[in-house]
């Protein structure tokens, strides 16, 4: 059960930084799911900045801020997607609200993003 002993960590972390990420984000009711099955698709709601996007190899760079779902802190990083067409209308300096969802071990793959005023 190693990996459930991972989420669960993961878990505790995430209540932990809740504070810190509290004004970024929207409140996230999904938690307990991570609690009652480890092997469902989580979905987690991140807020960033677009850099880069990649339309050839489905990726998009982003700088996000934490996200409290999965512990991260705030960072710039490539993500993948799952359908290039969610990057259609996306431009660089965009800020956006988007959605993630985890697969498994390293694998998050974007499939939402929406443009913010
Ligand atoms: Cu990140």
């Amino acid at each position: 059960m190693k990996f459930a002993t991972f989420s669960f960590s993961a878990f505790l972390l995430a209540t932990s930084t809740a504070a810190l990420a509290a004004d970024h984000m929207q409140h996230m009711p999904q938690a307990d799911m991570h609690l009652a099955d480890a092997h469902a698709v989580q979905k987690h709601v991140g807020q960033g900045v677009v850099n880069k996007i990649d339309m050839q190899h489905n990726k998009v760079n982003m700088t996000h801020s934490p996200i409290q779902s999965l512990g991260w802190p705030g960072m710039t990083m490539d993500f993948k997607v799952k359908d290039a067409a969610i990057l259609k209308g996306i431009k660089p300096g965009q800020k956006v609200m988007f959605e993630v969802v985890n697969e498994g071990p390293r694998m998050y793959f974007v499939t939402h993003i929406t443009p913010q005023k």
